[in-house]
């Protein structure tokens, strides 16, 4: 695999960026959502793809075995702010999705998404993870996907994580803006990578209880059975191979998909130097996070 430029980060109304995630501002911007569609958004490696791929399975097992064996994941679940020519633009994607609900992927902050999202009242799922273990999962992230900035070691890339000097901005804004926005918008649910970890049956209970889904127990059974770390890792169309600006041989897009994989990243130090900070910029008690299981 050749070596590409890695693309610079630049400030975007205060939010670090990409120009992949900005090229196509105004049509982002514009995107017309419609009252069904369920938006998932996440910060960067909080679990996008698993959320991704147990919504598409509750509504679209039943299209039958050549949907999951022939579309790519992030073609049927489209990334809505991607625009990384010569690949269809994440709008354009979104736009012509066959399906009803339309499942739509974003990381943009709370603030960036488009308006229409709000005024049609359309479902949102948010899933978050705790820091520690996201700034690893980023980190490595960076390492294998040179369409990101380069990631430097793994002490300057912490110090750009804790100083929000990342693609999408800031983990704890992030994390913030969109807990704040749960408490005003009901048509909201919140999750957490480490429940998914914890009881992944529990937590696909809850998302048919918020989208008013009832699989049978077999069809829930083969949900949870698909989305297992190991099989999404197998299954070429969730696990990112088709990806040309990835090299896996760095690291593999489904890496490790465990809780706590931060302890053998942190040395003592920066542990003490991280969590001390994640005090001053943590507003919300009730926002609570696990760090192990
Ligand atoms: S992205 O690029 O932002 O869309 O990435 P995202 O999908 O949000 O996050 C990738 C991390 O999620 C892990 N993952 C899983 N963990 C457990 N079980 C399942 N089924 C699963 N699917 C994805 C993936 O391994 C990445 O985490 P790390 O810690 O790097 O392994």
């Amino acid at each position: 695999m050749e070596a590409r430029p890695r693309p610079d980060l630049f400030d975007f109304h205060g939010v670090g960026m990409i120009k992949e995630f900005t090229e196509n501002w105004d049509n982002i911007q514009n995107f017309k959502a419609r009252p069904d569609d369920i938006l998932i958004a996440t910060y960067t490696k909080a679990g996008t793809t698993w959320v991704s791929y147990i919504l598409d399975l509750l509504y679209f097992a039943h299209m039958g075995p050549d949907r999951q064996t022939s579309i790519p994941l992030h073609d049927r679940v489209p990334f809505l702010e991607i625009c990384k020519p010569p690949l269809p633009l994440g709008t354009d994607l979104a736009d012509k999705l066959p399906t009803t609900p339309r499942l739509i992927k974003t990381h943009l902050p709370v603030q960036f998404v488009p308006k229409s999202f709000w005024e049609q009242r359309c479902r949102v799922v948010y899933v978050s993870r705790n820091a520690k273990d996201n700034a690893v999962s980023y980190f490595h992230f960076e390492r294998m996907n040179c369409a990101m900035p380069e990631p430097g070691d793994w002490s300057t890339f912490l110090q750009n994580f804790m100083e929000g000097k990342m693609v999408f901005g800031s983990w704890y804004d992030h994390v913030n803006g969109w807990w704040e926005k749960k408490e005003t918008y009901s048509n909201f649910h919140y999750m957490f990578y480490e429940d998914l970890i914890e009881d992944c049956g529990r937590e696909i209970d809850r998302l048919c209880s918020f989208l008013s889904l009832s699989p049978s127990p077999e069809e829930k059974e083969r949900v949870k059975a698909s989305v297992t770390f190991d099989n999404m890792k197998q299954n070429k169309m969730t696990n990112y191979s088709t990806f040309d600006t990835m090299n896996q041989t760095i690291s593999p897009f489904m890496r490790k998909g465990k809780v706590g994989d931060w302890k053998n990243h942190f040395t003592v130090a920066q542990n003490e130097q991280f969590d001390e900070d994640y005090k001053q910029k943590m507003k919300y008690p009730d926002l609570k996070f696990h760090y192990e299981i």
